[in-house]
């Protein structure tokens, strides 16, 4: 593994340092032979699954769920799954994302669902027998979620769920999905509710090839019987259980970020150290060195806004909303920017299709727009800049 001084700082407890290291291990050994296996790349729900299999079996989604639920702390570490989601990055895009949707699809059940919601959910998401997603994004609610128009109408002890959603990943390998949908007028309108995969009236119309490919799709709700028993929370808490959920997963969106942005820092140092050029080695060249220093800038620059936003949520017990909207919008924007250099160190190489810097350079470009575009956390932190100075001057 390179460089994991950054474990040493004051943000991690020792056991965060034995799980980067531990899953390291972990990931050189048993991801090529999925991730690299014929076909992986062609049949990527095949390769999810067996992605979520093997992080199950490997006990690493037990992260993703609390302990008395097959999980390992408690309450969900902050600093754990930034760990685990900056290493896996650092190895794979796409394991990477099979373990990060378990959490998010799965995280209003750990944080807001009742005694059998969870114990019907949570362990199996963290055994990886369950595939979880989290379906809010419409075709017209994307940055503007309260927006939102798929409908849920109460009959008896059952919900009628009536629209579509977009851009869901894991749309269509799915079990089940924490469904967003409207029971009334504006933010305070929306209700969560576990929609599984096998109910009657769900099906998936579309799945959608993006850059990075990865399983996402388009759901469509026709009458859907969804029993009442599977609602979080009341009737018009499901906004705030959609932005708390973000609140936690957004940190780790800006973990993963990092972890493509410190593979793309190795791949270039290494570039740069056995590359010669203009007689001498490309990383003895001022402008080298000048993208090299920049590069590492913003990687430790991200990982401080990463870590300080997993430890305030996990130390502090407090609303993260800011901390972690800094954290996603400056490690997503950063990690593009560094990766980008590492590409240009590789010069006509870098663009070669199967190079890890072409992957990356894909790979990032989705997680500024998912879980909140990066307009969005600029929102996000003004409006919460300007809410302390008005208190502070009161
Ligand atoms: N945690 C808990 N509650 C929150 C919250 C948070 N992080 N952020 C806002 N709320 C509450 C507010 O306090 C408000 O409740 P009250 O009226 O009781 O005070 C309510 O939720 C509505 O908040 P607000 O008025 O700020 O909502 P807006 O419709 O203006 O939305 C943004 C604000 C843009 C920030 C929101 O729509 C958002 O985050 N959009 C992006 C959504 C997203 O990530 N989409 C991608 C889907 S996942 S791939």
């Amino acid at each position: 593994m390179a460089d994991t001084s950054f474990l040493d700082w004051p943000f991690f407890e020792p056991h965060h340092k034995t799980l980067a290291l531990d899953l390291h291990n972990w990931a050189s050994s048993a991801l090529p032979a999925i991730t690299e296996a014929p076909g992986a790349h062609e049949n990527v729900d095949n390769t999810c699954r067996k992605l979520v299999n093997a992080l199950g079996e490997a006990g690493w989604l037990r992260y993703c769920v609390p302990a008395a639920y097959g999980g390992m702390f408690e309450t969900l570490d902050v600093r754990s799954l930034a760990v685990i989601r900056e290493t896996l990055a650092r190895h794979s895009g796409l394991a990477d994302f099979a373990f990060a949707m378990q959490g998010l699809g799965s995280g209003a059940i750990s944080m807001f669902g009742d005694e059998r919601q969870k114990k019907a959910y949570l362990p199996a998401v963290a055994a990886g027998e369950k595939i979880a997603a989290f379906a809010l994004s419409e075709e017209d609610a994307g940055s503007d979620a309260a927006a939102l128009s798929t409908s849920l109408v109460l009959a008896g002890d059952h919900y009628a769920a009536n629209g579509e959603k977009l851009w869901i990943s894991n749309g269509g390998i799915a079990d089940f999905y924490t469904l967003f949908a409207r029971t009334g007028e504006g933010s305070k309108g929306v209700t969560a509710v576990i929609a599984d995969a096998d109910a009657s009236g769900f099906s998936v119309t579309e799945r959608i090839d993006v850059i990075a490919p990865h399983p996402l799709g388009r759901l469509a709700f026709d009458d859907c019987r969804i029993p009442a028993a599977n609602r979080l929370g009341e009737e018009g808490d499901g906004f705030k259980i959609a932005l708390a959920t973000l609140d936690v997963f957004r940190t780790t969106v800006g973990a993963a970020a990092l972890g493509f942005a410190r593979r793309a820092l190795d791949e270039a140092t290494g570039r740069a150290l056995s590359r010669e050029m203009f007689g001498a080695r490309l990383a003895d060249l001022p402008l080298a060195q000048e993208k090299l220093a920049e590069m590492a800038l913003d990687v430790d620059a991200a990982a401080l806004l990463v870590y300080r936003a997993a430890w305030t949520k996990d130390v502090k017990q407090k609303r993260v909303t800011s901390e972690a909207a800094m954290a996603k919008l400056y490690a997503t924007d950063q990690a593009q920017l560094v990766i980008d250099k590492a590409v240009q160190l590789f010069g006509g190489l870098g663009v070669r299709k199967g190079q890890k810097v072409e992957e990356l350079y894909r790979e990032i470009r989705a997680l500024r727009i998912y879980e909140g575009a990066s307009e969005v956390q600029k929102i996000v932190i003004a409006r919460q800049h300007l809410d302390r100075f008005v208190k502070g001057m009161e």
